[in-house]
């Protein structure tokens, strides 16, 4: 690679991706669970593990994580805990989609004690992040209904903004909110936030440090989720990503595994902005592949679709779209797309201090191995 890269291998070197806790620990589909040996039995452990992704990967110095999963009685513990594995802590992720009382909805439930309920609980992980150093809310909201009639839309909306004001006053200056949604499920006939518009407009009124959050899996198929990045970042309102990639529905498989020319498109359009890169986080359900693979390897896709979008060449692609030649633009992203830059990624990586290859390397050291005999010699199943 010749050293006019040298720009890519540095801007490489400032990507930091936040892994979600939640992505290290035991998960499934609705038909079961299939546990992995060494899975991690704690908070604890799930941060030993995101140590050791951005041990291999320098890119990956932050954790995402989501309460009650990772409740302690000592938040300062779990900082120092964090901060002693050379990682520090990502957005804070309430939960208001498992307690029995949000079966009709949380923030937008038709009883007000419910909604108190599930305000406070934002109240508290404000207090927790506060606590843990987060500058980030990262709310998925699971509010729906399930058939036409079931609950006034209109005023399940306005209850949600009541709510949501209530905690976006409550917020520190350094703690911002980042608002996700998703266009079905748990919810079949209405998801209370089920696109970036209804997002948006939701960010709009509540204040400017409220963005909204993109997870690559919430859109139906075939949307073009490069454009929606383009708009909300021409907005200012783009908060970050759940990176995570998808064949049919919220597949949470690795991120550019189905479609990285997707990928690389959205990364395009971060580049173009111009701007710092906004929060980027992966959002991954691990059921069948082992987890700290998955992971190493997702923080390299992400690092290969981040390289390739540094390459394509903007003032070329300017020129192309003022002359109207509609394939030349279209000609200058494939060769960025097709450029094979896993050596420039590994220069960055091991400027970084990481490897070379860190999935060879996470073999190599027989991680999961280690971690299977230590915490659960007992397990056979892998
Ligand atoms: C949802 C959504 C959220 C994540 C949960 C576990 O589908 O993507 O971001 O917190 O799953
Ligand atoms: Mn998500
Ligand atoms: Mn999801």
């Amino acid at each position: 690679m010749p050293a006019v890269h040298d720009h890519v291998v540095s801007r490489l070197g400032e990507l930091t991706i936040e892994t979600p806790s939640w992505g290290y620990g035991d998960s499934g589909t609705r038909f079961g669970v299939f546990p992995q040996a060494g899975r991690p039995r704690d908070v604890w452990e799930r941060i030993d593990d995101a140590a050791e992704v951005h041990r291999l990967t320098a890119t990956a110095g932050a954790v995402a994580l989501h309460f009650p999963w990772d409740a302690v009685d000592d938040p300062g513990e779990l900082r120092a805990h964090i901060e002693s594995r050379g990682l520090r802590v990502g957005a804070v992720n309430p939960n208001l989609f498992q307690d029995p009382a949000y079966k009709l909805g949380s923030l937008t439930h038709p009883d007000a004690r419910v909604r108190e309920k599930a305000t406070a609980h934002m109240l508290d992980c404000v207090g927790i992040a506060t606590a843990l150093g987060s500058t980030a809310q990262s709310l998925w909201l699971a509010d729906g209904t399930n058939y036409p009639g079931q609950d006034d839309l209109r005023a399940r909306r306005r209850r949600l903004l009541d709510c949501l004001a209530e905690v976006y006053a409550a917020l520190p200056a350094e703690q911002e909110l980042l608002v996700e949604y998703k266009f079905f499920e748990p919810a079949f006939y209405a998801t209370d936030l089920a696109d970036w518009g209804s997002a948006m407009l939701m960010c709009t009124k509540l204040g400017e440090r409220a963005r909204v959050l993109v997870d690559l899996g919430h859109h139906a198929q075939g949307v073009n989720v490069e454009q929606i990045v383009a708009f909300l970042a021409d907005e200012d309102r783009l908060g970050g990503f759940h990176f995570n990639n998808r064949k049919y529905a919220d597949d949470d498989l690795i991120v550019g595994s189905v479609n990285p020319f997707e990928l690389f498109l959205i990364f395009t359009e971060l580049v173009a902005a111009g701007a710092a890169l906004p929060r980027l986080t992966i959002d991954q359900s691990h059921n069948v592949e082992p987890k700290v693979e998955a992971m190493v390897l997702s923080v390299v896709n992400l690092q290969e679709a981040y390289a390739k979008a540094l390459l394509v060449d903007a003032a070329a692609l300017r020129a192309a779209q003022e002359a109207g030649d509609v394939l030349a633009g279209h000609e200058l992203l494939l060769d960025a797309f097709r450029t094979d830059v896993r050596p420039l990624c590994a220069r960055a990586r091991l400027a970084g201090g990481g490897a070379e290859d860190p999935v060879a390397a996470l073999r190599g050291a027989g991680y999961a191995d280690r971690v299977a005999a230590e915490r659960d010699p007992q397990e056979i199943t892998r």
